[in-house]
């Protein structure tokens, strides 16, 4: 970097319906606030004016089915807009992003739900994304009856979340294989367990991660 200014982390957070992602994201926002890292807190599909707009049309029920493509095509123009228009500044301005799904869910449910092929999920974030990953990844894992059931407590469903528990199962094999291929950067979460469970973890993780981000910092500021 020519600024001198190092970059933040970029932190995503995944899981199947229901998991306890939104409680978890408040509870990770006001841990790291608490603690003084500059943070953006934002989501997916979603994060900008447009992006938010496409997030209406993907989400929205309608009599038209969406077809496959145009729904994964919506997807990433969100994130390409989402991705150069926030995240990216944010980090280069040392700010860390915290960032409610990213593309793992793309293969966990339009490769994994859907059936596209990995191949092409593959192309477009080759495209969009050009190298830039999430650097950790929080995955909240929990068996798909207990997601859904405390998902649909909310009531009022959405288009994803009126699709059938087979499709969740999917989505959760997916979200596991992406743990399997890349398993330094996913930190697996059991959701199953209570909120307090949940969150003692979470913290202990977040306290690791800012260690090393501190010491790398470190190092790479001697240097
Ligand atoms: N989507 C996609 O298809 N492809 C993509 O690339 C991307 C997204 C990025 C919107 O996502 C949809 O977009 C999503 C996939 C698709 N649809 N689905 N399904 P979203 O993230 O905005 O919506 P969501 O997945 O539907 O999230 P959610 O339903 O809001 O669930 P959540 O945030 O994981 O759960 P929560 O609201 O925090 O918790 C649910 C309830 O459980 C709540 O009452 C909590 O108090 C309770 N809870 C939480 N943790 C616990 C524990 N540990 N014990 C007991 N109770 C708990």
């Amino acid at each position: 970097m020519t600024s001198g200014v190092r970059p933040g982390l970029f932190l995503t957070v995944e899981g199947v319906e229901g998991v306890g992602k939104t409680t978890n994201m408040m509870f990770i926002r006001e841990w790291l606030e608490a603690v003084g890292v500059p943070l953006l807190c934002t989501r997916e599909p979603g994060g900008t004016p447009l992006a938010e707009e496409l997030r209406g049309l993907l989400l929205a029920n309608r009599q038209e089915p969406v077809d496959p493509h145009a729904e994964l095509l919506m997807i990433f123009a969100a994130r390409a807009q989402h991705l150069n228009r926030v995240i990216l500044p944010a980090l280069a301005s040392g700010t860390w992003v915290l960032c409610d799904r990213f593309t793992d869910a793309t293969y966990a449910y339009q490769g994994g739900g859907r059936k596209l092929p990995v191949a092409v999920i593959e192309q477009l974030e080759n495209i969009v994304q050009q190298g830039r990953h999430p650097d950790r990844t929080l995955l909240l894992d929990l068996d798909v009856e207990t997601g859904l059931a405390r998902a649909r407590n909310r009531g009022g469903l959405d288009r994803f979340e009126q699709e059938q528990r087979s499709f969740f199962e999917d989505v959760r094999r997916a979200y596991q294989q992406r743990v399997k291929a890349d398993p330094e950067r996913f930190i697996v979460i059991d959701a199953s367990r209570s909120l307090d469970e949940v969150q003692s973890q979470i913290a202990a993780e977040l306290t690791k991660l800012l260690a090393d981000f501190k010491s790398a910092n470190e190092n790479g500021a001697g240097q």
